[in-house]
């Protein structure tokens, strides 16, 4: 990097042993080197330091009682990373592996990402190293109050709107709204992924993986493909595989395979989403017990080995780091010439470039997964309105907002002279309206 590698040197200095951060901030930094080319203003206002420092780090105590009455102690954290078009606006992780590596490099993709839905939200992530698997539902509420006590003090409807993410679903949401409400005494839009009955808005629930699909059909157009007869390969079997698996049937696709962190099942009939859905949103159990009700369907001890499977389309929806540079090298020796990230950073860097220099239709996560914080930002809308809109008409906004990245991504990739590259082309379009506002915005002297 010539322009911005001390930049990313600073970055690795002032954040050490936090390879996921590292690892994120790398990929955009190698994006806009030829955005620093043309904005000798930007280098000049320090943008690009400023861009990669978090504007606030919050870290604190959860502690919680479990059910035989011992004390538990969690760790919390919320990174409002960037406030320039918006309020802080991210998930919640709740994953055993949470820490601020992998949160500040969700919370600095959250920059792009939400830039790209063209809606006014900034860039934050959070969450604890709680792990909600195994616990009873009143451990997982005495948890999601505590952490909200804390939490409380640092967002607002106006200031930073979190929501869901691995680990937090409508059930955790729905403990940290109550908690809040409980001690602000304030009915406000302050998270999203609510409840249809509290003001969570229609299509939420499945917008991330709905507008993984939707992004991915106008990159397959582009290129004279689609889903229609296509065999997709899907990892992680959570909020986003499952309403992915509900799109490309929609669309005319097959799904051959789903996974958790313990293995994965394929079924060369194609996977019956009602029995997942059963077992993973109402049982909450391992996806091995899908085998039980389809015996002609086989179950793999092991994630990793999804991506052996032959198929048309894999869209990755687990995990960072999920797919590596041999996956990558197998799923296209096997046929595959599109990938869709529906988790954040899935890929592999190495795996990228192996996706790339293949031609292989590659949707970046900032732009292919972020239909879920989309419709959070028309949720939040909603909300200030104290309205609500339809099914349809949601659905229609989210398409629209889909296909509008898209565009804006490819035209971002063809305007800086590498036209298929979605990964530098999404990144320079979410990179260019945040830059403009900060450099509006001056700096505090
Ligand atoms: P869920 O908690 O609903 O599901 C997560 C799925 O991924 C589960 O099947 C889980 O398996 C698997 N998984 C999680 N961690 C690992 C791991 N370390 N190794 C292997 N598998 C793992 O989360 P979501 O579906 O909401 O999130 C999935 C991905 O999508 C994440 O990267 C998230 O950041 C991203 N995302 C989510 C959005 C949303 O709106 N929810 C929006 C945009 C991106 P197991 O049950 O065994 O843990
Ligand atoms: O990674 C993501 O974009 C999310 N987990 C969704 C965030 C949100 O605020 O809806």
């Amino acid at each position: 990097m010539k322009t911005l590698g001390h930049v990313m040197d600073q970055v690795i200095k002032r954040n050490p042993n936090e390879p996921e951060f590292h690892q994120a901030v790398r990929e955009v930094l190698e994006s806009l080197e030829p955005v620093a080319e043309r904005k000798p203003q930007w280098v000049d206002a320090g943008i690009f330091e400023r861009i990669v420092e978090p504007e606030r780090q919050i870290l604190f105590r959860v502690p919680w009682v479990d059910d035989s009455g011992k004390v538990q102690v969690n760790r919390g954290f919320r990174i409002q990373f960037n406030s320039a078009i918006g309020p802080y606006k991210g998930g919640l992780r709740l994953h055993p592996s949470v820490n601020a590596s992998i949160l500040k490099f969700l919370g600095f993709e959250q920059i792009f990402k939400n830039s790209l839905t063209g809606l006014p939200i900034g860039g934050g992530k959070g969450g604890s190293d709680f792990d909600p698997k195994g616990k009873s539902d009143g451990e997982v509420m005495r948890f999601c109050q505590s952490f909200m006590t804390e939490l409380s003090k640092h967002i607002g409807a106006d200031t930073d709107v979190p929501a869901g993410d691995i680990g937090t679903g409508a059930r955790e949401i729905g403990y940290m709204y109550g908690q809040y409400k409980r001690l602000r005494n304030e009915f406000t839009g302050v998270l999203t992924g609510k409840g249809l009955q509290w003001g969570g808005s229609l299509v939420r629930t499945e917008a991330t993986g709905y507008g993984l699909c939707y992004f991915m059909d106008e990159a397959l157009k582009a290129k004279g493909k689609s889903f229609k007869d296509a065999t997709v390969v899907i990892s992680g079997s959570g909020n986003v595989a499952i309403y992915a698996t509900q799109k490309v049937y929609q669309l005319g696709g097959k799904v051959v395979a789903l996974s958790d962190s313990n293995g994965y099942i394929y079924d060369a009939d194609g996977i019956k989403l009602d029995t997942v859905q059963r077992i993973k949103e109402v049982e909450r159990k391992r996806i091995i017990e899908y085998v039980k009700y389809h015996p002609n369907a086989v179950y793999t001890e092991g994630c990793a080995g999804i991506w052996t499977i032959p198929c048309d389309i894999a869209l990755p929806c687990a995990t960072q780091n999920e797919l590596d540079e041999t996956a990558a090298k197998t799923l296209i020796a096997n046929g595959c010439y599109a990938v869709g990230e529906g988790a954040n950073m899935p890929s592999t860097a190495e795996a990228v470039s192996v996706f790339l220099a293949n031609k292989v239709i590659f949707g970046p996560a900032k732009a292919a997964n972020a239909g879920g914080v989309a419709t959070s930002a028309l949720e939040m809308s909603q909300n200030s309105m104290r309205y609500s809109w339809t099914f349809e008409e949601v659905d229609e906004k989210l398409k629209d907002i889909m296909t509008n990245i898209y565009t804006a991504a490819s035209e971002a990739a063809s305007a800086y002279g590498d036209a298929d590259n979605l990964v530098m082309g999404a990144n320079i379009a979410g990179f260019l309206k945040v830059a403009e506002a900060m450099y509006a915005q001056g700096v505090a002297y």
